[in-house]
């Protein structure tokens, strides 16, 4: 039996000794790499907070105290220690544990997490229902230095002092977001980490810890660190400034340093930050030689993938997007390209390269970007920005105000626009054609293929307006033609039919136009008839012309799409269908009004009726 089953959970972990805690903290490195490099997930985060999980466990107790991991993606190590051991090597699959706390899976998972930056707010909202029941606990954030980073996390920062409930932060410092973290306060965290004076404040901590006796009162303890803290004439701290006191730096893979500050914490009675440094991949060498590779990998990933991986823009849509965003920066000088903390996802590593100056990565400041993104547009740039359909809801009102009202030619690269698989319900990206359409100005189009993709980049930039291309997780699809002819971009605005049929017309947007095609198939096997199919290619406007022909020649029309029922491209051309009077039967195919669980890409479509089969019911039943 290993050590790990003998501990079972936290509540094991109280009595073992140095050395066996040591041989724990492998155990748990093993059992995460082993199970995430076979079903995929977040490795580098975590295994870099395996000290920090165990030194948290043994000072506090999650039975009463709360602990809020930020993002989440870094809490493997816990989920082990609360109860999910047997079931660890489920993670991310479908009826598993997810990949990120949920409250509705344990107990022990205090905030429900997967989006950056949450947890300092959810920490205060704890501590001061903790403090108006009158209850003792203490409540915990732990965050990393590229989630610290964002707006939401200073907002939070700004209030705490005045909240006068106590929180602990954790500043998880690897010195990484997922890559090397960016910007001024990334440096002043640099400076706070080497700063000779603060090492000097880590050690005096430090002795206060071993030789405060038993029973001592720790504020007459800790007054003596703040008079000793005085005459350290410490340099400008912004958290400090914000009159939250910081400690650090500490070593975060040194168990017996944090324990000890760790309990010191929890006897200070106002908000404090304790700034621990760890190594993103620790403990393993080919995870700590690239831990931006091994942030989140696929499912089946082999441990020396780094060293064989190319750097180049690959064969997925956020690959192709690249390409062509390179191609259009070679032709025009405006064109800038910006991304949040996304640049290894969206592929923009070449771009980045090729055009250091015309080239952003914000960190994770969604909002900041945007609206900087407007600001170039309005200086006469021609901004693209590349994100992810889940992140860019942190910016929906920067898309409205600051980008659509002002009529702004800023292109929204919309990546993982569509179901993403294990990531699951935080990371979909099934919402922005619901709310996007919404907004006057916009333009929304998704391309079936890379030809479509390119002419809708190259048009915008054209055209000069406020415009959303949206595409899904994956490799691209190079090109789909109409049978019998050469694949070339149908016109602005308009839609296309792609195959000619009679009565049934099947409409797929994007992603879906493929699973149209072979619907249209398996429906003429049944019917003996060929229904028509058609890409809509633009959501918002609808091609109303093209609707109106495919209106006035069919009797049942059938959407399908990689977004929301509700509020989706199917609603918009049934809302046209129901204005215009047509006497045709409208069914659509898309995600219904719940959230859908991890699973891999292909179970979700299934669960939301993405299939052949489906389509073909929903065509042939009356
Ligand atoms: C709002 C938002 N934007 C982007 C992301 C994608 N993302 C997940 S983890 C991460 C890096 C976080 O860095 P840090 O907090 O330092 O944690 P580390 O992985 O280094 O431990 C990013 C950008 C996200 N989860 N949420």
């Amino acid at each position: 039996m290993s050590l790990l089953e003998s501990v079972d959970d936290f509540r094991g972990l109280y009595g073992l000794s140095e050395a066996e805690l040591k041989k724990l903290c492998a155990e748990l490195r093993k059992n995460i790499i082993d199970v995430t490099l076979e079903n995929g997930g977040h490795l580098s985060s975590s295994l870099g907070t395996v000290e920090l999980t165990v030194a948290l466990l043994r000072v506090f107790n999650p039975d009463v105290d709360k602990i809020i991991f930020d993002v989440g993606h870094q809490s493997y190590a816990y989920k082990l220690l609360t109860k999910r051991r047997s079931r660890f090597e489920t993670l991310r699959r479908k009826g598993g544990i997810a990949g990120f706390p949920r409250m509705d899976e344990s107990p022990y998972d205090f905030f429900t997490t997967g989006h950056s930056s949450t947890s300092i707010s959810a920490a205060m909202g704890y501590a001061k229902a903790r403090d108006l029941r009158r209850e003792e606990h203490e409540v915990v954030a732990v965050i990393g230095d590229g989630a610290l980073l964002n707006g939401v996390s200073f907002e939070a920062l700004n209030c705490l002092a005045s909240l006068k409930s106590k929180v602990i932060i954790i500043l998880n410092d690897n010195k990484m977001s997922i890559n090397p973290r960016v910007g001024g306060m990334a440096s002043h965290l640099a400076k706070l980490a080497v700063n000779p004076t603060y090492k000097k404040l880590k050690d005096y901590i430090k002795s206060q810890c071993t030789n405060m006796k038993n029973g001592e009162n720790i504020n007459s303890s800790l007054s003596r660190i703040k008079m000793k803290l005085k005459s350290l004439l410490l340099p400008t701290n912004v958290f400090e400034e914000l009159n939250i006191s910081y400690w650090g730096p500490f070593n975060g893979h040194n168990l017996t340093e944090m324990e000890e500050v760790f309990r010191l914490a929890r006897h200070y009675d106002e908000s404090l930050l304790i700034h621990v440094m760890t190594e993103k991949g620790k403990g393993c060498p080919q995870t700590e030689a690239y831990p931006s590779f091994f942030h989140g990998i696929g499912p089946k990933t082999k441990i020396d993938a780094a060293s064989h991986a190319s750097s180049g823009c690959g064969e997925s849509w956020s690959g192709v997007m690249a390409e062509v965003l390179c191609e259009l920066a070679h032709e025009d000088p405006r064109v800038t390209v910006c991304t949040a903390a996304m640049k290894d996802g969206t592929k923009l590593e070449n771009f980045a390269k090729a055009y250091p100056q015309r080239f952003c990565d914000t960190g994770i400041a969604e909002e900041h970007m945007l609206i900087y993104a407007a600001g170039l547009a309005a200086a006469g740039m021609r901004p693209v920005v590349c994100i992810y359909s889940t992140f860019l809801q942190r910016a929906a009102d920067q898309v409205m105000h600051d980008i659509c009202l002002p009529k702004l030619p800023v292109l929204l690269g919309i990546d993982r626009a569509g179901l993403v698989g294990e990531d699951g319900e935080t990371h979909h990206g099934i919402l922005d054609v619901a709310w996007l359409r919404a907004i006057p100005e916009m333009t929304v189009a998704a391309p079936r293929d890379a030809v479509d993709l390119e002419f809708f980049v190259r048009e915008w930039k054209k055209r000069s307006l406020p415009m959303a291309v949206r595409y899904p997780r994956g490799k691209a699809v190079k090109a789909i033609a109409a049978p019998g002819r050469e694949r070339r971009p149908a016109p602005w605005g308009r839609l296309e039919v792609i195959s000619g049929g009679e009565e049934i017309c099947l409409i797929g947007i994007g992603s879906t136009v493929e699973l149209m095609l072979k619907s249209a198939d398996e429906i003429e096997k049944i019917s003996g008839r060929r229904p028509t199919v058609a890409d809509l290619r633009f959501i918002k406007p609808l091609d109303y012309e093209g609707l109106d022909a495919l209106l006035t020649t069919h009797k049942v029309i059938v959407t399908a799409e990689e977004n929301t029922l509700t509020g989706g491209a199917g609603e918009a051309v049934a809302s046209y269908i129901n204005a215009k009077g047509y006497a045709v039967r409208a069914a659509a195919a898309g995600v219904p009004d719940h959230f859908i669980s991890h699973a891999t890409r292909a179970q979700q479509w299934e669960e939301c009726g993405l299939t052949v089969e489906n389509i073909a019911r929903l065509c042939l039943t009356k």
